[in-house]
């Protein structure tokens, strides 16, 4: 047998979770030749099937099921043609009796995948009526966490798991939980944040292709798939498989989690992966193919609704920040000098792009207020801009790891949005944040004790929470795209007031 080596925690994202050679136990899996022979079979197909595993291998698919079904899926296939795509059958006979099973069948390599979950669900329960009005639960008003909020509440009337959480990607790739619902109406995780490795770089990947997964049972020993290797001497690529049996590491997680059964739904903006429906249920729970096919499309308005309402933002901001030139023009106009109007405006400013310290340091002068270096730091800091920024604003949240000096003040600012105001010798608007550990509490009970698996405490959302911390300590929020942008509009807005006050200015010199 081929020797994968052991995973550890250092390197998670190595270990080939597309390449596990099981299944789960609530579904059965077989993979065909392009002639229609079974070359794989899982080691269960008996229990769902009523075929056994190694006498089905070599067999043709149209010996092990009805008629009917075989010619069903046979004319179907051309939907396959899509990449990643994967074709869907509900409540369909396989067998010349009664019994319906949910059917997935997509291509991996050059072999054709099919698993089969025999249906438990009750047919007087319409999956589709009961999605509809969860549609309308995905509002666009009020602000992100509302939303999703709404979303995690339909996901759990829909899904019936204990716990709904909305996980958000950040630029680095760790993740905060934006949205909790919990049936003991307590909240668990939320506003916490996760290191990048709680979900390694594949599993992100593969969570981009395939959008979700069911974890019915964490004790769940699975079915193996024989023969393991293909005659190329690799095992079968189940990235869209389904019923794929899932990473030991993330179940030991899970478990040390108090979780028995986990699902979660990818939520994807602008073709990358924004985040994640993250549902937990503290008994095994399985939710049929075709439920599941329900929640993957709910997920998808959800991110749908999500570009409406960033669109919505940042209209909003545009509008922001034209109120803010007006604003900035009338105190002018009123004969106010440019620094004092601009720190009076610095609240609306705040409103559109959130920071913990605002400085304006224009003609060698300083200007601050809220949490920023001091004058003499931010001297050495607007050196350093000089050189290395270009025109428009620039934003970083580890400062320290462009500009040594920053070591000195991490605890008043880690991150900077800075904004040039005029032509050289520079003038800038600063906008400071402060390291995004000082600013964050764990939220779990600290009191609580936790159970420990093989790999120790770090699989435990503490210890995750806390390596997280160190991962950031130097580090502020990131600024997000739409802060950026604003940033731009702010930029072109100074800039015209700036070159007005300095026309003014020679004017009245000469
Ligand atoms: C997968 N990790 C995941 C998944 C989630 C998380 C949601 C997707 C699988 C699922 O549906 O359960 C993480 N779950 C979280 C987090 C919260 C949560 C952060 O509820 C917060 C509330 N995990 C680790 C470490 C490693 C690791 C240290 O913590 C590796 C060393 C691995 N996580 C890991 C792997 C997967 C995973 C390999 C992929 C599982 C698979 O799809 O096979």
């Amino acid at each position: 047998e081929q020797t994968v080596s052991t995973t550890t925690l250092t390197n998670c994202d190595r270990e080939p979770i597309h390449q596990l050679g099981r299944v789960q136990s609530y579904g059965a899996l077989i993979a065909l030749s392009t002639d229609w022979l079974v070359q794989h079979a899982s080691d269960n197909l008996l229990e769902i099937l009523g075929t056994d595993a190694q006498e089905a291998v070599g067999r043709s698919l149209a010996d092990l099921i009805a008629e009917d079904a075989f010619t069903r899926i046979r004319r179907n296939l051309g939907t396959l043609e899509a990449p990643d795509s994967s074709l869907r059958l509900f409540n369909i006979p396989l067998k010349d009796r009664p019994e319906a099973f949910d059917v997935s069948i997509h291509q991996s390599g050059r072999h054709l995948v099919i698993e089969f979950e025999p249906k438990f669900e009750r047919s007087d329960r319409d999956v589709m009526s009961e999605i509809y009005p969860h549609f309308s639960q995905l509002r666009r008003d009020g602000d992100i966490s509302r939303l999703a909020q709404g979303a995690a509440r339909g996901l759990q009337a829909l899904s019936g798991f204990d716990s709904v959480m909305v996980y958000q990607f950040q630029p680095d790739h760790s993740g905060q939980v934006i949205a909790e619902i919990r049936s003991d109406r307590t909240k668990k995780y939320d506003g916490m944040f996760f290191p990048a490795s709680d979900i390694p770089v594949q599993a992100r990947a593969l969570y981009k292709r395939s959008l979700l997964r069911l974890i019915a049972d964490v004790d769940d020993e699975g079915a193996p798939i024989s023969p393991a290797f293909k005659i190329d001497g690799a095992p079968l690529d189940l990235s869209l498989a389904v019923t794929r049996a899932v990473s030991p590491i993330h179940l030991e997680y899970l478990r040390n989690m108090g979780v028995r059964a986990s699902m979660s739904v990818s939520i994807m903006k602008d073709g990358e992966l924004w985040g994640l429906f993250a549902c937990h249920h503290n008994r095994p729970r399985y939710i049929d193919y075709e439920r599941r096919t329900a929640i993957e499309m709910f997920a998808h308005v959800f991110s749908y609704e999500l570009s409406q309402f960033e669109t919505t933002q940042r209209n909003r901001e545009e509008k922001n920040m034209s109120r803010l030139q007006t604003q900035l023009m009338a105190m002018l106009a009123d004969g106010r000098p440019f620094k004092e109007s601009l720190i009076s405006v610095s609240e609306d400013i705040q409103d559109v792009i959130p920071h913990d310290g605002l400085v304006l340091y224009s003609d060698g002068e300083f200007h601050a207020t809220g949490t920023t270096p001091t004058a003499e730091e931010t001297r050495s800091l607007a050196r350093m801009l000089d050189v290395t920024i270009g025109a428009t604003a620039f934003s970083t949240n580890q400062l320290e790891s462009i500009h040594d000096p920053a070591r000195d003040y991490i605890d008043r600012c880690a991150g900077i949005l800075a904004i040039p105001i005029s032509k050289r010798p520079r003038d800038y608007l600063i906008l400071c944040r402060r390291s995004i550990s000082q600013t964050v509490a764990w939220a779990g009970d600290p009191t609580k004790p936790m159970d420990v698996g093989p790999n120790g405490v770090r699989l435990t959302p503490r210890k995750s929470f806390e390596a997280w911390q160190e991962t950031v300590e130097w580090r502020s929020a990131p600024w997000a795209d739409n802060s950026l942008h604003s940033a731009n509009m702010l930029r072109t807005v100074l800039l015209e007031i700036f070159l007005k006050v300095t026309e003014a200015n020679n004017a009245e010199r000469a």
